[in-house]
């Protein structure tokens, strides 16, 4: 819990916004969460019985091969344990359910290709062809407890394959496929995969770009001797390279395996999956999640955030690479019986009216994007009226969502009058890959939206306000953001490192309470949350989570031309965070177009390290780091400079201020 506090001046902004907006009369009658009084009925069920509504809860929305008879242990907090004697298969959950229902002949996924193909599959259909893909992962010897990783793009293939693992048992982890080899390798090793679910390509804006060929550089990095097979999907046409012995094609995998396939029954806190994210120290965590838990948050924050209704078309723009991919495209909307569209392109291609065309073609009802997202858009129409949101009819829209990062009021306000035509709820939605599904958002039916504010917990979330200490703190003061009681979909352990997630996540200050790593601060008046950012050395660039140390670790990695580097970030008009690094060289400290060229070359360098969503936006060379007399590189002057401040803070501890005028130039 080092460097940055909650900024004063977002603090400042959330004490002067004063538009609010409720839901209509007609919204609230038609939810599934009707009006305040019914949220704080919801929560006061969990305040007078806590485990006796989860448990309620758990068997109404869940099938449970095997009833629970325990809802939660806390035997060895804070590994806590949620349903533990209860039995179920989370795809079982998802499609079993629904066939022999009238959902069983109900659109399961529109999928929408990078050149606009479309493709639909039914409930009846998507069981069997999962089924089938359990089958051929059998039939490779990949088992109950197995290890499975996926980098896959976004296409109907890749929620099989995810749900194909849930179905055998395997414990899925899925990489985006925007990470590097050498991010896959690290994966690889640390979650001790046996194989590798890939395509030869993806296609993204018209490109095609190789996936196959990523995963055979990280397999001959070294250390992944776990890997017995590569299944590799083609979605293109053009050929890539296979190993003898080790590589399939999905065709030849699935050839002669039947359509059925019995789920595997596991205990509730089987492993579902791990998915890395990025933490304050260098190295990736491996989030780990619990089935029983996590599925029955996926599948309440349907009904409960999205009101989802048996005829909504919903979309979440997320990538299944990330947490909001898996829990609200690959679990929540079929456990909830959902009807959504999985989209495979980039919202910019063939123009960036493609989101506003797509919700017109497929009437989606409920949409939920990025806030970075929202920002390119609002440039791109204001740039050319062409692609504007006005161009397209989106009166089939009824619910917006937001999620990833703070949504600033001027986006909100946009979103709202151009996608909502000021007729659609927005739910900004706090969670993190931690929490496994929503934990502070509105409720479109119920909770009075103010623009820019996640508002209030989910019932069942005990969040807070908290000094250093764990004690709660006066509403219109800022802190540090807790949840205080454990909940089902809450993280369980990072995979082989049980005590980062102690360390990490509930240090001993704080009383046994969960720390997310953000501050936030609730208003004075209605207690809203509103989240001011990450307290640890964590960045926010486009909604996607690195750490500064991560980056840093890569740049000194190049070890001919780097000799030190600290990463900072800073505020960005179109991304929420930029991401600036300063280094020192090697050599002499480089200028002008020697600069422009090193900088670049440490870019490129750092894009092949994680991947392209790291490259720092900004570089800056100097013959040293502002450091103070004991040796502690100062990150909070780093901030200063970054952000092109004047610097104002107490600088006579600094050993050598002339690096400061150096380290102010942007290359
Ligand atoms: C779901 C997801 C988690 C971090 C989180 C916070 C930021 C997410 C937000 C938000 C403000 C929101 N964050 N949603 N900040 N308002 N509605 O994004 O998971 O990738 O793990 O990131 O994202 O900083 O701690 P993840």
């Amino acid at each position: 819990m080092s460097s940055s506090t909650a900024s004063s001046s977002a603090i400042e902004s959330v004490l002067v916004e004063n538009r609010v907006f409720p839901p209509s009369a007609a919204t609230v009658k038609a939810a599934r969460v009707s009006g305040m009084a019914q949220y704080q009925a919801m929560c006061e069920a969990f305040d007078k019985d806590f485990e006796g509504t989860w448990a309620r809860l758990a068997r109404e929305n869940l099938v449970w091969s095997k009833p629970f008879t325990k809802t939660l242990s806390q035997g060895s907090k804070p590994f806590y344990k949620w349903f533990e004697d209860g039995e179920l298969n989370a795809s079982a959950n998802c499609l079993d359910k629904h066939v022999g229902t009238p959902i069983e002949n109900k659109t399961a996924i529109i999928f929408e290709a990078d050149d606009g193909a479309v493709t639909k599959v039914s409930y009846k259909e998507l069981l069997a062809k999962v089924s089938q893909f359990a089958n051929a992962l059998k039939a490779q010897g990949i088992k109950k407890g197995d290890r499975v990783l996926i980098y896959m793009p976004m296409t109907i293939e890749g929620v099989v394959a995810m749900q194909a693992c849930a179905r055998i048992g395997a414990t899925h982890s899925v990489v985006f496929g925007g990470f590097s080899a050498k991010s896959l390798q690290e994966r690889i090793i640390d979650a001790g995969a046996v194989a590798v679910i890939t395509a030869n390509y993806q296609m993204r804006g018209g490109r095609e770009l190789p996936l196959k060929a990523i995963v055979d550089e990280a397999l001959g990095m070294g250390g992944c001797d776990s890997i017995k097979t590569v299944l590799v999907y083609q979605r293109t046409a053009t050929a890539c390279n296979m190993v003898a012995g080790r590589d399939k094609t999905f065709t030849e995998a699935l050839a002669g395996q039947s359509t059925v396939c019995k789920p595997e029954q596991v205990g509730a806190e089987h492993p579902l999956f791990i998915l890395y994210t990025s933490g304050s120290t260098g190295k990736p965590k491996g989030v780990q999640h619990a089935t029983g838990g996590y599925l029955l948050w996926a599948r309440l924050t349907m009904d409960w955030t999205f009101d989802l209704q048996p005829n909504d078309i919903f979309w979440c723009t997320a990538d299944i690479g990330w947490i909001t991919g898996h829990t609200y495209v690959a679990y929540g909307p079929l456990a909830a019986g959902g009807t959504q569209i999985v989209f495979e392109g980039v919202p910019t291609y063939p123009n960036a009216g493609r989101f506003w065309q797509m919700i017109e073609k497929h009437k989606a009802t409920i949409f939920y994007t990025a806030p970075t997202a929202i920002r390119s858009l609002i440039k791109a129409a204001e740039a050319d009226e062409k692609v504007h949101p006005a161009r397209s009819n989106l009166s089939s829209l009824r619910i917006l969502g937001s999620v990833g990062e703070p949504i600033n009021p001027e986006a909100w306000m946009w979103y709202h009058k151009h996608v909502g035509g000021e007729r659609c709820p927005i739910v900004d939605t706090f969670w993190q890959t931690e929490t496994g599904g929503h934990v502070i958002t509105p409720l479109p039916g119920a909770t009075p939206l103010v623009p820019g504010s996640c508002t209030l917990p989910l019932p069942g979330i005990s969040a807070a306000i908290v000094d250093e200490m764990g004690n709660d703190i006066p509403n219109g003061t800022g802190g540090i953001l807790v949840i205080k009681k454990p909940w089902p979909s809450m993280i369980r352990t990072i995979w082989g490192d049980p005590e980062r997630f102690k360390k990490s996540y509930f240090p001993e200050e704080l009383k046994g309470y969960y720390l997310a790593g953000d501050g936030a601060v609730r208003s004075a008046d209605r207690g809203y949350f509103r989240i001011t950012g990450r307290i640890d050395d964590v960045l926010n660039v486009s909604g996607h989570r690195l750490g500064t140390m991560e980056i840093e670790s890569a740049l000194v990695s190049k070890t001919d031309l780097v000799a030190e580097a600290a990463v900072v970030g800073r505020p960005d008009d179109l991304t929420g965070e930029a991401i600036c690094a300063f280094v020192v060289l090697k050599r002499s400290r480089p200028t002008g177009e020697e600069a422009k060229q090193i900088a670049n070359e440490l870019r490129n360098w750092v894009a092949k390290e994680i991947g392209p969503i790291a490259k720092p936006k900004d570089i800056r060379f100097g013959d040293n780091l502002p450091k103070t007399r004991s040796g502690k590189i100062m990150r909070r002057l780093l901030r200063s400079l970054a952000k092109g401040e004047a610097i104002t803070q107490d600088i006579t501890t600094l050993e050598n201020p002339a690096v400061l005028d150096q380290l102010a130039q942007t290359n």
